[in-house]
C-alpha cells in the first residue's frame, strides 16, 4: 500500500474510532508518546501532582494569531466550551492581523495585568513574545502556547495540532502524487514569521530532498500572510511568474481557500493541483467542482478544547509541562507531555471527495 493510501486509512479510522486507537493501530507516535528522558520543559516550577482536584473559578485567556480568522473562531470556540465545563471563565483578545506581533505583545501584557490565571497563545513569531510572556510566567501565570508555537523556554506547554513532521512531509506527498512526481510547484505560506508555517515548511523541503523528487522543484515560497486578498494576488502572481508550475501547496486555512478560489476562476482550474491545510466546510465546493483533490487538517475545536484543558491542567498543579508527565484531558482521554513540552493532539485527516461530506467545520 503507498503511503499516501495508508495515511487515508488511518485518517479515515482516526475519524470513525477514538483517536488513540487509531494512533495505535497507524503506529502514530503523536499521542501518548512517552518520552522517558525526564528532560525539562519550559520552565516548569514544583512538581506535578496527578491527583490534584481540577480548580474551578479560574480565568483562562486565548489569544489567537488572528481572531477574524475563521479557524480560529472554531478553535477558541472549542477552548472556551471547555474552560466553561470545568467551572471557569474565558476570554479571548488577539489582533485582527496576522503580521501584527506587537499587537499580540500588548495583548499578552494586558492579560498580564489582568491577572488571569493562565493564557493559550497562538504565536505570529517565535521570538517577539518571549519576553512578555516570561514576565507572565513569573507572575504566577500558566502559560500554553496552541497551534504556533514560542520557544520552549516562553511558556509552559505547546498543544501541537499533530506531529509537525508529519504534516510537512504528508504535504509533499499528496501534492507529489497529483502531479505524478513531476514539474514546479510553490508554496503559498500565511505569515513570513508564522512559527507554524515555516516549521512545516522545514519538513517540506526535507522531504523533498527525498530521490523519489528528482523532477520536482521547489521554485518559490510566497506568502499571503493569512489575508485572504493578499493570498489571491500571490496565487495569482505565481501562475505569472511560473506559466508551467504543477502544483501549490497552502499550509494555511486561509491561503488555501484563496488559492482555490483564484484556481476555480482561471484557466488553471484541475490542471494547477493545489494541496495544503484546509477546513472541510471551506474547501467542499472546490474538491465537488474539481480544483482540489485533496488537503488535510485536525479539528480545530479539539486543538482549542485540548489547550483549555492543558491550561487549567496546568493551573491545578496536576502538571507542570515537564516532559512525561501525563494528564486527563476529559472525554479527550489521557495526554502525555512529549520533548519540549510539547502535547500533540492526534493525527491530521486526510479530505477528498469520497469523505468530504462526513465532516462540518
Ligand atoms: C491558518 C493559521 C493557523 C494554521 C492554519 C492551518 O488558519 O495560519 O495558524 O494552523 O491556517
Amino acid at each position: 500500500m503507498r503511503r499516501a493510501s495508508i495515511r487515508r486509512t488511518c485518517a479515515a479510522l482516526a475519524a470513525v474510532t477514538s483517536l488513540a486507537l487509531a494512533a495505535t493501530a497507524c503506529g502514530g507516535t503523536t499521542k501518548d508518546d512517552v518520552n522517558k528522558d525526564s528532560g525539562r520543559a519550559a520552565s516548569p516550577a514544583g512538581k506535578a501532582d496527578p491527583n490534584a482536584e481540577t480548580k474551578k473559578g479560574l480565568t483562562v485567556g486565548f489569544l489567537p494569531k488572528q481572531v477574524n480568522n475563521p479557524y480560529f473562531t472554531t478553535a477558541d470556540k472549542g477552548g472556551e466550551k471547555a474552560v466553561k465545563e470545568l467551572g471557569s471563565s474565558y476570554k479571548e483578545v488577539g489582533p485582527s492581523s496576522a503580521t501584527d506581533t506587537a499587537g499580540q505583545v500588548s495583548y499578552v501584557n494586558t492579560l498580564t495585568q489582568q491577572q488571569v490565571d493562565a493564557m493559550a497563545v497562538s504565536a505570529q513569531d517565535p521570538g517577539a513574545l518571549c519576553t512578555a510572556l516570561k514576565q507572565a510566567m513569573s507572575s504566577g501565570i500558566k502559560v500554553v502556547t496552541y497551534d504556533s508555537d514560542t520557544k520552549p523556554d516562553c511558556r509552559h506547554a505547546f498543544v501541537s495540532q499533530a506531529s509537525a513532521e508529519d504534516l510537512g512531509r504528508t504535504e509533499v506527498q499528496l501534492l507529489a502524487e497529483q502531479i505524478g512526481y513531476k514539474g514546479e510547484i510553490a508554496i503559498l505560506s500565511a505569515a513570513q514569521t508564522a512559527t507554524n508555517q515555516n516549521t512545516w515548511i522545514g519538513y517540506m523541503k526535507e522531504e523533498l530532498k527525498d530521490p523519489k523528487y528528482k523532477d520536482v522543484k521547489l521554485v518559490r515560497i510566497a506568502y499571503g500572510n493569512d489575508d485572504a486578498q493578499q493570498s489571491f494576488q500571490q496565487t495569482q502572481g505565481l501562475l505569472q511568474e511560473y506559466p508551467n508550475l504543477k502544483g501549490i501547496i497552502s499550509p494555511t486555512t486561509v491561503g488555501i481557500k484563496a488559492a482555490a478560489q483564484y484556481l476555480s476562476g482561471s484557466k488553471y482550474k484541475g490542471k494547477v493541483k493545489l494541496t495544503g491545510l484546509g477546513t472541510p466546510d471551506d474547501m467542499r465546493k472546490y474538491v465537488k467542482n474539481g480544483t482540489v483533490d485533496a488537503f488535510e487538517l485536525w479539528d480545530p475545536a479539539k486543538l482549542g478544547e485540548l489547550a483549555a484543558r492543558t491550561a487549567v491542567a496546568l493551573s491545578s498543579g496536576q502538571i507542570t509541562g515537564r516532559e512525561g508527565e501525563t494528564f486527563t484531558a476529559g472525554d479527550m482521554g489521557s495526554y502525555t507531555i512529549g520533548k519540549d513540552g510539547v502535547i500533540n493532539l492526534g493525527r491530521p485527516t486526510v479530505f477528498d471527495a469520497e469523505n468530504i461530506d462526513r465532516f462540518d467545520f
